[in-house]
């Protein structure tokens, strides 16, 4: 089977983006990269040219030409998921079922409960309502990964659910980074590091971090 062309519309800052970036890269796949700007100009996300893309306004979106047809996909866990079932080698799931719910628990946290708070028109309104936008993203960002040390302290063994990558840790090293950016002392979070020190080793991880995308600013 050939492999279909992919774009990906990415930020470089982009935690959501940078999971589906971990993913292409864990399965060796190559891809164009397509950047958006997120703040300049008050975000191309919201341009005509974008919201055909993706009507929500956010990144990441990744575009599949294959056979002749189109089509384009948002959420980056259900990019990862799709990427799992095209391209099954290697997984980014366990085979067996209650590690698969608990990497997709781990994965909903970060992308539910987490990640929405801290996005970027949300920051933008907390600080039109007069509020500091960093004490709110701080909040929930260590509120959400408290949760997650607890909860990986039980399952981790080289990464977040036993010895092999999944969609978790692609969810986590962004996240962390996302912390750090807030002024969060990640160290609080021993499992989490560690889990994290085993991601940077891999070139996956390296190639899809934020400061080695091609739109990045120093
Ligand atoms: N749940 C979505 C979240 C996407 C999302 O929030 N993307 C952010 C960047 S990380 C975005 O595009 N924000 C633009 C904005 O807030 O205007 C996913 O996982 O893809």
């Amino acid at each position: 089977m050939s492999a279909p062309d992919l774009i990906l519309h990415n930020y470089w800052r982009s935690s959501a983006s940078w999971r589906v970036s971990i993913a292409l890269h864990h399965k060796g796949l190559s891809f164009r990269y397509a950047p958006v700007h997120l703040v300049r100009g008050g975000g191309e996300q919201f341009g005509e040219a974008f919201r055909s893309i993706n009507p929500l306004a956010q990144v990441p979106a990744l575009e599949i030409h294959e056979h002749g047809k189109t089509h384009v996909l948002t959420q980056s866990l259900a990019i990862m998921e799709w990427l799992d079932e095209r391209f099954p080698t290697p997984s980014l799931l366990p085979a067996e079922p209650f590690a698969r719910a608990t990497v997709r628990q781990y994965a909903e946290l970060v992308n539910a409960g987490i990640q929405p708070l801290q996005n970027l028109s949300v920051l933008a309104e907390v600080e039109r309502l007069g509020g500091d936008r960093v004490a709110w993203a701080a909040g929930f960002i260590a509120r959400g990964l408290d949760s997650l040390e607890t909860l990986a302290a039980r399952t981790a063994g080289t990464f977040l659910v036993g010895d092999a990558v999944t969609m978790a840790d692609a969810c986590l090293v962004p996240q962390l980074n996302a912390a750090r950016r807030n002024k969060l002392e990640v160290d609080r979070w021993p499992t989490l590091r560690r889990v994290e020190a085993a991601c940077e080793e891999l070139p996956a991880f390296a190639q899809a971090h934020s400061d080695a995308q091609p739109d990045a600013q120093p």
